[in-house]
């Protein structure tokens, strides 16, 4: 393939360009056999009689049940569970000044790139609403080959080593004996795991929070976690850390809706991301770096190499430099988001890896594992995992080969071909690693910079709010109350008291067990022969005691796009409240779904016909973000005679959300358990309630998200 002069409009096609031969439509065409042969009869097999025995020679009924019964992949040994999108990516303005990379120079090129989010534990048919890390793995499908930034939404790791990852893995996963418990961490192996890796700290603070439920895929930020190197055109080098903003904001969901969704819409964020695509609300992320300059790279108090830390914001600010916007789902499933394969080592010039032992692990694995995920080592040739540029070199054939390499040449140097393919000079974007100089001993050791485990923890925990806080104990009481074995369950005490005395008094208390006083941690980050001593873990003071950047209490909440409003509404609903607010709503980006007590459609106030888009049977508070009861004399006797309308009252109550009513709808509320909040609740309990709501005060509170204060001080009969 000739190689195209990237511009806006050529740029963000060329993925697309490169996808469409073979993507097929089966639309209007006549139903063959693999092998073309058109197919007379696909509903009886070839047998001896009406009656009798099938026949061996029926290649049509062999053909087809053969490629069903090898339909299926083993699926990712980790982030099974995955949902994906297309779109493109655009920088601000070039990034020469650090890095050579070609797809952030310049602002009129849009890059085409493909996303996968995950959740980590669960299989792949499992819940997304699990609690867990989420997977953001984005592939640049740049002029000089393809980038791959696979990170996680959380900027930390549970382990400093790679060779510690399948034990993680193993104790993460269902239990061996009996395969239980799904897409969930709260059980002895993972628990018994992490109460012996006192590095895990920091990462289970995260784990813990509201970041490992998140509202949306669209609601969350990314990370690539590791420190990278930008490396620019004179061959200087930066440090680097990579972010993503959503321009969504971040948000959560509340545990117990969590626990809800995942048997209501286990599908819930895959729904969610493709609907908001489909609809035009295309999801957005600002891509954001943190350099440092080489010379600093000891100026901390942490490692940059070490995986279980962050550079807080406050010390180090995210430059937002460009922009990713999802704007197409994929055609196929599993043509596209099962069979991409991502790889930490997928490098274009320009960026490079950091020393640190994770990523470096990393760089082996992946590959590795796409040889029995997809069978073969031409993988790269599968359409979402083809370069937009064109492969050439001396690799030839093994299973599944595609592209037909001509001539009597596949080595080098060769003469036969003319040298061809030739190697590229650095100025021609030959890839050059960065010529770092090493001068060590070869060791099998843990780095002494690395043993501070707690300091880092402490800053999340304390930098987070009141709420915040409440969850993340809340959380440690859900997971280590599903322990059996109390000695896993104080050992984990032991290590919280390390982080927060009170956090570890909660979780204690809640587990009828005592906290006491700091103590020293179990350590298991030596070998058999190492001297402990060299182990033993130190508590460095870090540079701030708050990052409020680390808090979504702090994230920006100025939009209700594509939140998602339901309108309880039964026949003889009021006309104007109806559809004032409604007009409102939509105006400012929401997405509005009548529940009513029965499917079809009602007749308002004015005898105009609404569909209505879910019953109480389907349509359950726990997928909306806030609710609304017009007035309607007729339609709130309706209501009120339905128990399930109070119930999405109450609910949406517990879970913190925006409800709103006008005229007879506040009747709803006032026999609901919300009107004994509004008669006798202080202000915290009645945040969020609008019983009048003009449009404005409405669509301004469902901005707000949740109103946390209500939390804790009510017990909701929800
Ligand atoms: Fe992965 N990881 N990982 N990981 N990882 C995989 O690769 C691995 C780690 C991440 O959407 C696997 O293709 C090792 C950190 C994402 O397809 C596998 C170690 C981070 C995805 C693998 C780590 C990640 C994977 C399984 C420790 C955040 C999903 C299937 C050294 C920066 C990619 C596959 C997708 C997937 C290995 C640690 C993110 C087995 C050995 C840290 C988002 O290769």
């Amino acid at each position: 393939m000739e190689k195209k002069k990237p511009n806006a409009e050529n740029a963000v096609n060329l993925k697309q360009k490169d996808l469409a031969p073979d993507t097929i439509s089966d639309q209007g065409e006549l139903m063959t056999t693999n092998q073309g042969l058109k197919i007379n009869d696909d509903t009886n097999s070839l047998k001896a009689g009406e009656r009798g025995p099938s026949l061996l020679e029926d290649f049509i009924l062999r053909e087809k049940i053969t490629h069903f019964d090898h339909e299926r992949i083993p699926e990712r040994i980790v982030h099974a569970r995955g949902s994906g999108a297309h779109g493109y990516f655009q920088v601000y303005e070039s990034m020469g000044k650090y890095t050579k990379a070609g797809f952030l120079q310049d602002p009129s090129v849009k890059t085409p790139v493909f996303v996968r989010f995950s959740t980590v534990a669960g299989f792949r048919g499992s819940t997304d609403l699990a609690r867990d890390v989420r997977g953001f793995s984005v592939k640049f499908y740049t002029q000089e080959g393809n980038y791959d930034l696979v990170g996680n939404n959380m900027p930390v790791f549970f382990i400093q080593d790679a060779i510690k990852f399948p034990d993680l893995i193993h104790a993460a996963k269902p239990e061996p004996d009996n395969e239980i418990p799904q897409a969930a961490t709260a059980h002895d192996s993972f628990w018994d795991f992490i109460s012996l890796s006192p590095e895990s700290m920091h990462m289970i603070m995260w784990a813990m929070s509201d970041r490992a439920i998140p509202r949306s895929l669209r609601m969350m930020e990314g990370f690539g976690v590791h420190t990278f190197r930008f490396i620019n055109a004179e061959g200087k080098s930066s440090f680097v850390k990579f972010h993503w903003k959503p321009i969504l904001g971040m948000h959560a969901v509340a545990w117990d809706e969590a626990l809800k969704i995942s048997g209501k819409d286990p599908d819930f964020h895959r729904r969610d991301l493709h609907d908001a695509i489909e609809s035009g609300a295309f999801p957005e992320w600002e891509f954001g770096v943190q350099i440092v300059a080489q010379e600093d790279e000891h100026k901390f108090s942490f490692d940059l190499l070490d995986p279980t830390k962050l550079i807080p914001e406050e010390l180090v600010p995210v430059q937002r430099i460009g922009k990713m916007v999802l704007d197409r789902n994929p055609d196929n499933f599993f043509a596209e988001v099962e069979q991409v394969a991502f790889h930490p080592g997928h490098l274009v010039p320009g960026i490079d890896f950091s020393n640190d032992p994770l990523l470096q692990g990393r760089l082996f694995s992946y590959t590795d594992t796409q040889l029995s995920r997809l069978g073969s080592p031409n993988f790269h040739e599968i359409p979402i995992n083809r370069s937009v540029n064109t492969v050439h070199n001396n690799q030839r054939d093994g299973h599944m080969r595609q592209q037909i390499n001509v001539g009597k040449s596949s080595y080098h140097p060769n003469s036969v071909a003319g040298g061809s393919p030739a190697q590229a000079t650095i100025a021609e974007g030959g890839f050059s690693s960065y010529e770092e100089r090493v001068d060590a001993h070869k060791v099998r050791a843990r780095s002494k910079s690395f043993m501070d485990f707690f300091s880092q923890a402490t800053l999340f925990f304390n930098s987070q709010s009141e709420p915040e806080q409440n969850h993340i104990a809340d959380a440690l009481k859900f997971e280590l109350g599903k322990v059996e074995r109390v000695e896993i369950r104080q050992r984990m005490v032991n290590l919280l008291t390390l982080i927060s005395v009170p956090l570890a008094n909660t979780v204690a208390d809640s587990l009828g067990l005592k906290a006491g006083k700091p103590q020293e941690p179990v350590n298991h980050v030596l070998g058999a022969d190492a001297n402990p001593a060299d182990y033993k873990p130190v508590k460095v003071k870090s540079e701030i005691e708050k990052s409020p950047a680390l808090s979504m209490a702090n994230a920006p909440k100025d939009s209700i796009k594509t939140r998602q409003v339901a309108f309880l509404a039964a026949n003889g609903v009021e006309s104007t409240d109806f559809e004032n607010m409604k007009k409102a709503l939509l105006a400012a980006g929401a997405v509005v779904k009548v529940v009513a007590p029965k499917n079809g459609t009602l007749k308002d106030s004015a005898g105009k016909e609404i569909k209505i888009d879910m019953s109480f049977l389907t349509g359950t508070s726990v997928v909306f973000d806030a609710v609304y009861v017009p007035g309607g004399g007729k339609s709130i006797d309706a209501l009120l005679a339905e128990p399930d309308a109070v119930h999405f009252i109450n609910e949406a109550y517990r879970h913190c959300k925006a409800i709103a009513a006008t005229g007879k709808g506040a009747e709803l509320i006032n026999q609901s358990y919300v009107g004994a909040k509004l008669k006798n609740g202080n202000a915290d309990a009645k945040a969020g309630i609008l019983t009048e709501a003009a449009p404005d005060a409405f669509i301004k509170a469902i901005a707000q998200h949740r109103f946390w204060q209500r939390e804790k001080k009510d017990k909701v009969p929800a």
